[in-house]
C-alpha cells in the first residue's frame, strides 16, 4: 500500500487516498465540554467533536452482537463493481434511460451480510451496509439506541431551532469504501463508532466548483466531479476547490452543516467502519426569516425549487436545460445562442 501513489499515509498512520489538488484546511477538534461548539454550529460550520460519548452504548456493536440483536429483516446493503458507492434515486431512472447505476442496493439478511463481508477478496464487487435504523431491531439494540445522549442531541436541536430528526443511518464498511461527494438539505451529527473515515467537506458555495447534477437527474444532489480523475476540460472550476478535512475516529462526532458537500472515506488500515448519524431537519423557513443577501444554503433551496417547478410546468424535465440557457445566454452571459430552434 505505501508504495502505491495513490494512497497516503498520515501522521498517526492512517491511510487513504491522495488528492494533490484539491487544497484543505483541518477541520477544528474540540473537546465535548468546549463554549466554542455552539459558535460552530451556530455560524453552521464544520467542527469534530471529541469524548462526547454520544453512541458509546453502540461500541459493542460488533458483527456478532448485531447478528444476534439487530433482528431478522432484510437490511440494505450497497454493492458496487468499484470502492466507490455513489448514491442515486432508483426513482428517477426513467427520466433518464441512459443512465447506468453506479451500484446496486440489495436487501439481505445479516447472516448473508457478515457472510459476504469475511469471506470478500480484493476484486471482488464490494459491500457497504446502509440502513436506517428502526423499531424492528431486537430489545437490546433498542436499549442501546435509547442509551445515546439524546439529553445533549436535544439540547442542540432546540437551540438552533432545528426540525426534528427524520433519521438515524447505520453505516457499515470495508476499509476503502467511498462515498463520492455531495451535499444533504439536512442538518448532521455523524458519530463514529470502530475504525476511521477521512471526511472532506466544502462550503455550499462551492456549488459552481462541484458541478451537480441536475435536480430530475437519479444522482441529483450528487457532484459530477470525480476527485480520483477529476476532468478539468469538463469542470474548469474543480480547480478552485478549497475545503476542509479531517479523520474522524471512534468516539468522534462530526457536525456537517445542512447543504455542505461532504466526501466520506473508510481508511484502509481499518479494519471495518461502523458509523451512525443523526439527521435533522432545517427548521422551516419563512419569508420573513430569509436574510438577505442569501447566503449558498438558501440560494441552493432557491434553484432546487426552480428546477423542479420547470420540470413541471415545461412538462418534461429534458426542456428545463434548453429553457435556462434561452434566459441566460447572450443575455446574462456571453454564452452562444442555441440557434437550432430558430429554422422554420
Ligand atoms: O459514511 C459514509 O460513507 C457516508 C455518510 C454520509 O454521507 C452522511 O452521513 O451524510
Amino acid at each position: 500500500m505505501m508504495d502505491d501513489e495513490r494512497f497516503m499515509t498520515d501522521s498517526d498512520g492512517r491511510i487513504y487516498r491522495r488528492y494533490d489538488d484539491i487544497k484543505t484546511k483541518p477541520i477544528q477538534r474540540l473537546n465535548y465540554d468546549s463554549r466554542e461548539i455552539n459558535r460552530f454550529i451556530k455560524k453552521q460550520e464544520p467542527v469534530i467533536i471529541e469524548n462526547l460519548g454520544l453512541v458509546d452504548s453502540a461500541t459493542k456493536w460488533d458483527l456478532e452482537y448485531l447478528h444476534e440483536n439487530i433482528g431478522n429483516e432484510e437490511k440494505s446493503v450497497y454493492v458496487s463493481k468499484t470502492h466507490k458507492f455513489m448514491y442515486y434515486n432508483a426513482s428517477r431512472c426513467a427520466v433518464y434511460p441512459d443512465f447506468i447505476p453506479p451500484n446496486e442496493q440489495h436487501n439481505m439478511t445479516m447472516t448473508e451480510f457478515i457472510r459476504k463481508y469475511r469471506t470478500w477478496k480484493p476484486g471482488e464487487h464490494r459491500i457497504y451496509f446502509q440502513q436506517i435504523l428502526t423499531d424492528t431491531v431486537g430489545s437490546c439494540i433498542y436499549n442501546d439506541f435509547r442509551n445515546f445522549k439524546w439529553s445533549w442531541l436535544n439540547s442542540k436541536k432546540e437551540r438552533f431551532n432545528w426540525g426534528d430528526l427524520t433519521s438515524n443511518l447505520l453505516l457499515i464498511g470495508q476499509p476503502g469504501n467511498v462515498t463520492p461527494v455531495h451535499y444533504d438539505e439536512q442538518q448532521n451529527f455523524f458519530a463514529q463508532v470502530h475504525g476511521y473515515k477521512r471526511v472532506l467537506l466544502f462550503d455550499p458555495k462551492f456549488f459552481q466548483c462541484l458541478y451537480p447534477y441536475p435536480f430530475h437527474h437519479p444522482c441529483d444532489r450528487q457532484s459530477q466531479v470525480d476527485f480520483e480523475n477529476p476532468d478539468y476540460e469538463r469542470f474548469p472550476l474543480a480547480k478552485h476547490l478549497a475545503g476542509y478535512e479531517g479523520v474522524v475516529g471512534p468516539g468522534d462526532v462530526l457536525y456537517i452543516p445542512m447543504c455542505w458537500w461532504h466526501y466520506i472515506e473508510s481508511t484502509m488500515d481499518s479494519q471495518i467502519t461502523t458509523s451512525i448519524n443523526f439527521w435533522y431537519k432545517h427548521q422551516s423557513m419563512t419569508l420573513s426569516d430569509l436574510r438577505f443577501p442569501l447566503k449558498w444554503q438558501q440560494k441552493l433551496t432557491v434553484s432546487r425549487n426552480i428546477e423542479k417547478m420547470l420540470g413541471e410546468a415545461l412538462g418534461d424535465p429534458s426542456e428545463v436545460g434548453p429553457f435556462l440557457n434561452a434566459l441566460v445566454n447572450g443575455r446574462y452571459t456571453d454564452q452562444p445562442v442555441d440557434i437550432s430552434e430558430f429554422s422554420i
